[in-house]
């Protein structure tokens, strides 16, 4: 119950309300209410070590994505006077489902900002964080912005900590992270290993295919493991304990988990059949690997479910 959870309301005033799905408007699925709704409960529960985000040097993100976009995030963002007009920029976006607001560059920094305040919580000797970032990560490459996501809070709290020790990502997310698998993918100190439906029917579609490992000096340090749509608990668990296998002898410092939870049966965007309880046993198993963890919020749409998935695997990691 005192496993650091940290925070931002900065997330707050980032909030789009449609995303365009082949030309039509949907209502957005990445609503601000999802981090609210973990919290509440997340307090409901009687977790009490709620600590507000820092605010880090940009310099920590302009190591991961390349100046000129990040200068293009904070000056589409700060040039718009509607707080309710959504732009939709073609160039640095791989998608139509990733606006940006007029908020959006200070919840995006923000994000970055929880990440990173659980990494230095991590690094001072703290077992386990949970940093409930939003908007999330895993999709944004060093120039690219997808997949509702803008910076790589995952990849900046993991090159932090590679300054102090050997890293895995372990990214459990029902999306293949193909910004994270992009950043380090000719990195042999980040091992990338990852979870996830089979690209060639869900986003990101580009990749995220067992046969990417790696290149130069990062080959064999990046591990994929699609899984059919309608994937069960049962493939699930073995797919999981071999994947963590492979991360338990690199024998990492630290853990840096993606932690979706659109893999749930419910998630209106995902299609794996995941019960609730089920994400104890996903925390007990990471929670063998006897490491430094720290959590990183990525997707997980069914917003009233949320909390109780961030319970069981909190429980499951600190049993
Ligand atoms: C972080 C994360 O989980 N990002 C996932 C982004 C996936 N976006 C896919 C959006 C597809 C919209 N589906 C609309 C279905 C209409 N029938
Ligand atoms: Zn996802």
């Amino acid at each position: 119950m005192d496993i650091p959870i940290i925070y931002s309301p900065a997330h707050l005033r980032h909030s789009p309300q449609f995303e365009i799905f082949e030309g039509e408007k949907i209502p957005h699925a990445e609503k601000k209410e999802r981090i609210e709704e973990i919290k509440k409960t997340l307090i409901q529960k009687g977790y009490k070590t709620f600590v507000s985000s820092k605010s880090f040097p940009i310099t920590h993100i302009t190591k991961i994505h390349q100046k000129s976009y990040i200068e293009f995030i904070r000056q589409k963002s700060n040039s718009l006077k509607d707080v309710n007009f959504e732009l939709y920029p073609s160039y640095y976006s791989m998608d139509t489902y990733t606006p940006i607001l007029r908020g959006t560059f200070d919840a995006a920094k923000q994000s970055v900002d929880v990440a990173l305040t659980g990494a230095s919580l991590i690094q001072k000797g703290k077992k386990i964080a949970y940093g409930l970032c939003r908007p999330p990560g895993h999709h944004a490459d060093s120039n690219i912005m997808g997949g509702y996501c803008y910076f790589n809070n995952a990849a900046v709290a993991a090159d932090y900590l590679s300054l102090h020790g050997r890293v895995a990502i372990l990214d459990i997310d029902f999306h293949h992270g193909n910004g994270t698998q992009h950043i380090f993918y000719e990195r042999s100190d980040v091992f990338y290993v990852s979870l996830h439906v089979d690209p060639t029917v869900k986003f990101p579609y580009i990749s995220g295919f067992s046969d990417e490992t790696g290149i130069g000096k990062g080959k064999g340090f990046t591990k994929n493991f699609p899984l059919p749509l309608g994937t069960a608990e049962n493939t699930y668990y073995k797919t999981l304990k071999k994947a963590i296998s492979h991360i338990k002898k690199f024998n990492p410092d630290y853990l840096v988990v993606s932690l979706g939870f659109d893999t749930f049966e419910n998630d209106p965007i995902g299609g794996f059949k995941l019960s609730i309880p089920f994400y104890r046993t996903i925390g007990k198993e990471m929670s063998y690997l006897n490491t430094p963890t720290l959590l990183i919020q990525e997707g997980g749409y069914a917003v009233s479910s949320l909390g109780e998935m961030a319970h069981f695997i909190l429980k499951g990691l600190s049993l």
